[in-house]
């Protein structure tokens, strides 16, 4: 088996100049756990009274910061313009056409928070009070992370659904978490076409749903259906409410209140109502977003995420603003108007921090480094990557094109239900290795055991597991402690049970593998479709891979690769003979593909997933479920014909 990423692979010490200024100190992994994260609750939040306990440990639930009053929109907004930062630039609002766009702006703190004010009392006007639930639905625009701060305001907690979703995902949240207020926009706009929103958001409403009110906000001002006493906009709702922050102070919260739902999807059932409270998270994501992006007064920071998944909560709303940061907030997508979209935005606003998926980096690869080479990008200072592990090659592209030559990428791995990042390298203190996250964040202790509990040494694949709680861990599945405590802890009595695959190399530096159930086991050879998926990444015509496994009635498991092909190579019999054989030189023979199957794209949901569920279906012959989030489902109508020749 190769050990790629591993100590024989590529290694980038830390720049000794970033080392002496870096946020994030060596000591600090020396302090013990209670200590680390009340030195980083007292220096990082502002607090209206002062917890009297540090941790509440009852496996499996955790209490933080315990007696502590806080407002997560406090922290965000207000103690910014308070202290003399009004003027200071919140967000660069970068809309779908791109940085050139005449509806590009500027907001700066002061503003949102009149911004925020103004919607807090709108929602105030509906009846939203402490407490209540309130839904969100919309896409990459201010007004959406203006609604979660309004929330968090008045104490509201709010569980947003990702814009890309279906009506029917929206109801299903909302009413489980019993959201009488929904907030939405009239139409979405992405890559230059408007969408339907607010309509999708009426289509999916049961008769049992618990939405009363939907408040929408005008994007594109589109015609959209309004209900008589349901339906209102947003400007109209407001028009004649004060923004003045002293008519709608911050209402205090207890550290352990609801902040937000995140509803994300199990490997069976329905969604699960991941739990997050107000002092552990904004604790835990303010001090991850300043050490692991070592951000600075005058960062320019760029989190390319969506806020309706949980990188976005963390990583655009909550960390970047209670750091008090200036970020880029962009509605559009890769590509548009332009392949270069993404590096105009780097070379107007002179980023200094962008963080990315796997995937987008792998888009950007497909088309070429000669966008990315037509800007200056030289502002870029730390380059982050999250939501898979990345493949070597791309990590090394990132970094020489993106970066410079010579920005640290943080591959950060973490998970909705962890809250915040977890295991990452840091600036100026871990030496790089490509593909690999590495080290546990200060205070975390992770393992790696066998299915019985033995912990494992290095150099043997098996379940990463956190045997000590951090401050932003979920609370629980929302009404759903006997599903919480199956999920995560019932593996192991005494640990958290991520569910992901890991491995220690030669010195120790954890190896992320993907999903337990993305692991193969051909002939009894544990093989990580990560590793066969790097393998056939790093061939010249290939853009993306994904693997699955079927059953095989002599090897237990045989390897199905599915490969989409750089440029218009279409692919034929004898190039997947040669990829075949690539991928038996790069690993060995037992991770050879039994099978290879050549399509345009990966099936991916629109937040740039790869449906592993559907390759494995294919890969089976089995009948496929839903297909509706996927971005390009006739992808798959390509693959099947290939599988199964009708
Ligand atoms: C933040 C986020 C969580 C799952 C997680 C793991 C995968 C995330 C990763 C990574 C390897 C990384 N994952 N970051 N795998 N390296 N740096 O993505 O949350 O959507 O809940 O997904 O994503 O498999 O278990 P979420």
């Amino acid at each position: 088996m190769s050990e790629q990423g591993s100590s024989q692979g590529n290694q980038y010490p830390p720049d000794p100049e970033l080392s002496k200024t870096a946020n994030a100190r060596p000591e600090m992994k020396e302090q013990g756990l209670e200590e680390f994260w009340d030195e980083q609750a007292k220096q990082r939040i502002d607090w209206f009274e002062p917890y009297e306990t540090v941790l509440d440990w009852q496996l499996p639930y955790a209490k933080w910061f315990v007696g502590g009053k806080l407002n997560a929109c406090y922290n965000c907004v207000d103690r910014h313009v308070e202290g003399g930062k009004g003027d200071k630039v919140a967000l660069h609002v970068v809309p779908d056409d791109g940085s050139d766009s005449a509806d590009a702006h500027d907001i700066t703190y002061a503003q949102l928070q009149r911004q925020v004010v103004k919607f807090a009392n709108g929602l105030k006007k509906l009846g939203v009070g402490k407490g209540d639930a309130v839904g969100i639905y919309m896409q990459m625009i201010p007004d959406a992370v203006v609604a979660m701060l309004a929330c968090a305001r008045i104490g509201a907690p709010h569980t947003v659904v990702f814009g890309g979703f279906s009506g029917k995902a929206v109801d299903e949240r909302c009413t489980d978490f019993g959201a009488k207020v929904l907030i939405t926009q009239d139409e979405a706009l992405r890559g230059g076409k408007a969408g339907a929103q607010k309509k999708n958001a009426d289509d999916g409403l049961s008769a049992d749903t618990t939405i009363e009110k939907i408040v929408v906000v005008k994007r594109t001002g589109g015609d959209v259906p309004m209900t008589d006493g349901r339906d209102v906009y947003y400007d109209d709702l407001v028009a004649d409410l004060d923004d003045d922050p002293s008519s709608c102070p911050c209402e205090p919260m207890d550290a352990e209140d609801l902040l937000f739902l995140l509803y994300t999807s199990g490997s069976t059932g329905k969604p699960k109502g991941v739990v997050h409270t107000t002092g552990g998270y904004l604790t835990g994501v303010t001090t991850t977003t300043n050490l692991v992006f070592d951000v600075k007064d005058d960062s320019v920071y760029w989190c390319a995420a969506d806020i309706g998944w949980i990188t976005g909560h963390s990583y655009i709303t909550y960390g970047p603003l209670a750091n008090g940061l200036t970020s880029v907030l962009y509605e559009g997508v890769p590509g548009y108007p332009d392949k270069d979209v993404w590096w105009k935005i780097i070379e107007k606003y002179g980023v200094t921090i962008l963080y990315t998926s796997p995937t987008a980096i792998r888009s950007h690869m497909k088309w070429g480094e000669q966008y990315a080479q037509s800007r200056d990008l030289s502002s870029i200072k730390i380059l982050g990557s999250v939501g898979e592990p990345i493949n070597p090659e791309a990590w090394e592209w990132y970094r020489k094109y993106v970066g410079g030559g010579s920005a640290p990428i943080m591959d950060t791995w973490w998970q909705t239900e962890t809250g915040h990042i977890l295991i990452t390298p840091l600036p100026g203190i871990t030496t790089l290795k490509p593909g690999m996250a590495q080290q546990p964040f200060p205070g975390v202790k992770p393992e790696i055991r066998d299915d019985e509990g033995n912990a494992l040494g290095l150099n043997q694949p098996g379940n990463l597991v956190l045997t000590q709680p951090w401050p932003g861990m979920m609370r629980g599945l929302y009404k759903d402690d006997e599903r919480y405590r199956d999920t995560y802890w019932s593996k192991y009595s005494d640990a958290y049970f991520a569910g992901d695959g890991a491995k220690y190399d030669d010195d120790g530096d954890i190896m992320l593998m993907g999903r337990i159930d993305d692991v193969t086991n051909v002939s009894g050879h544990r093989i990580s479709t990560f590793e066969v998926e790097s393998a056939l990444v790093e061939h010249e015509l290939v853009a993306e891979a994904a693997v699955a496994a079927r059953r095989d009635p002599d090897t237990g498991q045989a390897i199905v690769a599915f490969v989409s092909l750089v440029g218009e190579n279409q692919g034929d019999d004898e190039l997947k003979q040669t990829l075949r054989e690539h991928v038996a030189t790069q690993i060995g023979k037992l991770a050879r593909p039994a099978e290879l199957i050549f399509a345009h794209d990966l099936p991916k949901t629109r937040s740039g997933k790869i449906m592993r569920r559907l390759l494995k279906n294919i890969a089976e012959g089995e009948e496929l479920g839903d297909t509706t989030t996927l971005v390009d489902p006739s992808v798959v109508e390509v693959m099947q014909k290939q599988v199964n020749p009708t």
